[in-house]
């Protein structure tokens, strides 16, 4: 299956809950009339967009569809929702190295169980195909069982891993994978962290360690800080991002779990809300399951 299709397969059961029963609807042209509105608002509410996210929307979408009046509601909603979420972008890839060839550091952050490893180890796989010798950083010392499965992963992707025992401290995993990826000459490290709730203070204050000795070894590391979200979760992202943000810089957001959930339209709360640009997709377990985030074929793959 191509990149397309896969997208558009994973977000089949969001498109179900706003294409299906309003199929009619969107081919309507012109001023939205108070029925269309509430079934429109009711189909966006479904698929988890958020009360004034949905009504920016639909508002937009109107006011689009009088400038140009080909378009129906179906393409103008489409033109609208690819505006929001394209307005402001972002990439999950290490930026043009400088003369020396230094090292680009990212930290994976997030709650508990909303895929975090497995996207590190997609993206490794990725990096080091793509010629971007790889460190994986298991930063997650919490859960027994974490390291083993970075460690499977860094088998499949083909990368190296510094890993400790269980119970170890974060900070000081860090400090040893950074160290090592600076002395072996790999040009990425990238670091899982733990699952953490983003009310508990104290994880947060670990969190901010672990960001601080990635600084103190490499200059403006960690140089990207993905945020993972759930999107079986919906718009708890937003409370989610809005806690994490205020512990370390999120550079970017990373939506996992788009396969195989009906609350796709949460994205676009999540993005509107927050001003922070989605990077990258999870759309399922395997390696390959995942994409670079690209707003237009987001929109097309929810409305067409
Ligand atoms: N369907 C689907 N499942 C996913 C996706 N990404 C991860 N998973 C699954 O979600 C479960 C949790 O994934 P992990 O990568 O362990 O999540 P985590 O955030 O590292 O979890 P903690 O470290 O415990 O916080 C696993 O069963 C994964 O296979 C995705 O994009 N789609
Ligand atoms: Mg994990």
């Amino acid at each position: 299956m191509d990149l397309w299709n896969r997208f558009r397969a994973g977000l089949a059961r969001t498109r179900e809950r706003l294409g299906g029963p309003m199929a009619v609807l969107l081919r309507r042209r012109g001023a939205v009339d108070p029925e269309t509105r509430e079934r429109l608002d009711e189909a966006l509410l479904a698929a988890d967009v958020g009360p004034s996210t949905a009504e920016r929307l639909i508002d937009a979408a109107e006011a689009r569809m009088r400038r140009e009046p080909e378009l129906d509601l179906g393409a103008a909603l489409e033109r609208v929702a690819a505006e929001l979420l394209g307005e402001r972008r972002a990439r999950f890839e290490p930026d043009d190295p400088a003369p020396g060839a230094s090292l680009w550091v990212a930290l994976i952050v997030g709650v508990n169980g909303v895929g975090k490893t497995t996207l590190a180890g997609k993206l490794a796989a990725s990096l080091a195909r793509a010629g971007r010798p790889t460190l994986l950083v298991a930063g997650d010392t919490f859960r027994a069982a974490a390291a083993e499965q970075l460690d499977v992963w860094a088998g499949r992707a083909g990368v190296e891993i510094v890993s400790a025992r269980s119970g170890a401290d974060p900070a000081a995993v860090v400090h040893d994978g950074v160290s090592a990826a600076l002395a072996r000459g790999t040009r990425v490290a990238l670091i899982d962290t733990a699952g953490r709730l983003h009310t508990k203070h104290n994880l947060m204050a670990e969190l901010e360690k672990v960001a601080r000795v990635c600084a103190r070894l490499v200059p403006g590391a960690p140089h990207h800080t993905l945020l993972v979200l759930d999107a079986t979760l919906g718009q708890n992202g937003i409370a989610q991002a809005r806690e994490f943000g205020r512990h370390v810089p999120v550079t970017s957001l990373a939506v996992n779990k788009l396969d195989g959930t009906a609350r796709g339209g949460a994205v676009l709360a999540i993005v509107d809300e927050l001003k922070l640009p989605v990077s990258v997709v999870g759309l399922g377990e395997g390696i390959d399951d995942w994409q670079p985030f690209d707003p237009e074929a987001f929109a097309r793959g929810l409305f067409d």
